[in-house]
């Protein structure tokens, strides 16, 4: 897969908003203000939905990413923004993801699902940057699961697409959400997948044990989201929004280390907008 930038060409607009305690404006409305300060907005808005459609990722670059409203109104122009599950609770709309040196170094995450472990997951993510790290720590990751499924043997995707397995949340050592269903789905219009290393060793841990040919067919589809040929890499710049089709692309991030902080700011989607 590619990930295309298509730029905003926001960055000089700011919304100004009468004072008060001001609920957020409807998401279509945000979009009108900033489409009269940026007329080549909506332009552009469709031509990062489209790509988004073709390849389940794209980010907008030169986003002010420090605005709440301009996150939340560009996010709805992809999916359904929703505070479910952008926690830990209560969630927010706009979830701030931060991480300091004084943290000390943090493990990778491993190319993943968000809420594998729900019924219905997460239909997109969008991840904004703010700040991040420097060189190899704090990379984006991003594998596409049509890309796996073609390297796929039919017996592995037959194992994947028939049998359900777990998946479960823990928290604080305590089952949170469970859910069983199969890892890939194959329909008329692609392929969608949930898979997620840390949901997936807690439910099978908890499950009867797996028979062998899923056991297998999960070790090839771990293996395979990270083989290089198919793995993105790329690193966010400040003001990038990157929005993900969490169906359709997996996503994770190289270990965080070094001497610059990073900020992410995490919003989700119930149900796309396409
Ligand atoms: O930190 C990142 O780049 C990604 C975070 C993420 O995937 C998550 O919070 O689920
Ligand atoms: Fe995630």
């Amino acid at each position: 897969m590619n990930v295309e930038r298509v730029s905003s060409g926001l960055q000089d607009v700011r919304i100004v908003r009468p004072a008060g305690p001001a609920a957020h404006p409807a998401p279509l409305a945000i979009i009108d203000v900033l489409a009269c300060q940026a007329p080549q907005l909506p332009d552009r808005l469709r031509a990062a939905r489209a790509e988004f459609a073709a390849s389940g990722a794209v980010v907008l670059s030169e986003v002010p990413i420090d605005q709440d409203d301009v996150l939340i109104g560009l996010s709805s122009w992809f999916g359904d923004v929703t505070r479910m599950g952008n926690g830990p609770p209560p969630g927010h709309l706009i979830r701030d993801l931060t991480w300091a040196p004084d943290a000390g170094a943090t493990p990778m995450l491993e190319l993943h699902t968000d809420s594998a472990y729900s019924p219905h997951p997460h239909a997109a993510i969008a991840l904004g940057c703010a700040e991040n790290s420097e060189g190899d720590w704090g990379n984006t990751e991003l594998t596409a699961i049509s890309d796996v499924v073609d390297l796929l043997s039919t017996k592995d995707i037959a194992a994947l697409t028939s049998i359900p397995v777990r998946f479960a949340k823990m928290r604080s050592g305590r089952l949170e959400q469970q859910f069983d269903a199969p890892i890939l789905s194959l329909t008329d219009s692609g392929a969608t997948c949930r898979f997620n290393p840390e949901h997936l060793t807690h439910g099978v841990g908890q499950s009867a044990p797996l028979g062998e040919p899923i056991a297998e067919a999960i070790r090839q589809v771990g293996d395979l989201v990270n083989c290089a040929a198919i793995k993105v890499r790329t690193k966010l710049e400040p003001n990038d929004l990157l929005v993900i089709d969490n169906w359709r692309v997996l996503h994770g991030r190289t270990a965080l280390g070094g001497r610059a902080a990073r900020h992410l700011r995490r919003l989700k989607m119930m149900a796309w907008a396409v």
